[in-house]
């Protein structure tokens, strides 16, 4: 079995490339950064006994993407499971004040990136006979909150582009899955706030968020459910969190 899984350099796609290696899965893991992803698939391939192939692009660049993809020869074009991981937000801002550069690069990341790649794996899906295509999206695209205007866009969008593929992947028996977090302590935060430690420290003060790991598991269940059953969509928060804007924090 192989499972792809973009934005694998870090958070949760890189916890999900270990699980799914645990679990016996060739990974073939992605990302901007190359040292990372080596490092990543030399220990995975190490500690898990697996194949591990690490392809190094940005989601942005459809080129870049295609040529990845047609560079997957033999049993990797074979591809059991996609996890569309790799996303960022950028900056937290009214509309007003927004950052016309952060704006694209959430849309060119979220929405363009998780296009570009399904275009091109999910034919490799269709001749194979079967496939599982897990979107990772977020309780922000099933809610808005204050100044998370374009990233909550492009996550609503993420949610749309799940409901769709669904209908279109049918007649091919591949299943499609959106999976939606809340808080989930990862790099997330510092890149939002672009390098800011402490700021990036606050959303998790006084409370426990989810783990990559937590996202993992869940990510896992769905794809290891029997053939006839598929997770449509799941929302999953820290237990402390009860949607977008209310959490119980100690003070
Ligand atoms: P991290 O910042 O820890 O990881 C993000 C991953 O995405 C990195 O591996 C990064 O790799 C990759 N990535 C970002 N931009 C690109 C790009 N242009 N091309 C290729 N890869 C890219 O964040 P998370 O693990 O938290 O985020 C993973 C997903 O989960 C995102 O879609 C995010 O929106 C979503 N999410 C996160 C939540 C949270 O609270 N953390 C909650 C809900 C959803 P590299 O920089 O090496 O390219
Ligand atoms: C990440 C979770 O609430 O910061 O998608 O938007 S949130």
């Amino acid at each position: 079995m192989i499972a792809f899984i973009t934005g694998a350099t870090a958070g949760i796609g890189k916890a999900t490339a270990e699980l799914f290696a645990k679990n016996g899965y060739n990974i073939i893991i992605t990302g901007r950064r190359k040292e990372r992803l080596d490092e990543i698939a030399a220990q995975v391939k190490s500690t898990f006994k697996v194949d591990v192939l690490s392809l190094n692009f940005d989601v942005r660049n459809n080129k870049e993407v295609e040529k990845a993809v047609q560079s997957l020869s033999g049993d990797w074009r074979n591809v059991d499971v996609l996890v569309n991981n790799a996303g960022l937000a950028v900056g937290l801002s009214t509309i007003q004040d927004g950052d016309m550069d952060d704006w694209e690069r959430m849309i060119d990341t979220n929405i363009k990136g998780l296009l570009y790649i399904t275009r091109h794996l999910s034919p490799l899906m269709i001749s194979h006979g079967s496939g599982h295509i897990i979107n990772i999206g977020s309780i922000a695209g099933k809610e808005v909150y204050a100044n998370g205007n374009v990233y909550c866009a492009t996550k609503h969008a993420v949610d749309a582009l799940s409901k769709s593929m669904r209908i279109d992947m049918l007649p091919y028996n591949i299943k499609v899955t959106a999976i939606n977090p809340g808080m989930v302590e990862t790099e997330f935060s510092v890149v939002r706030f672009k390098g800011d430690e402490d700021r990036a420290k606050k959303p998790y003060l006084g409370i426990k968020p989810l783990t990559p790991e937590d996202i993992a598991e869940t990510i896992y269940w769905c794809a290891s459910r029997p053939p006839h059953v598929n997770i449509n969509d799941i929302i999953i928060t820290p237990t402390v969190q009860a949607n977008a804007t209310t959490t119980f924090r100690k003070e």
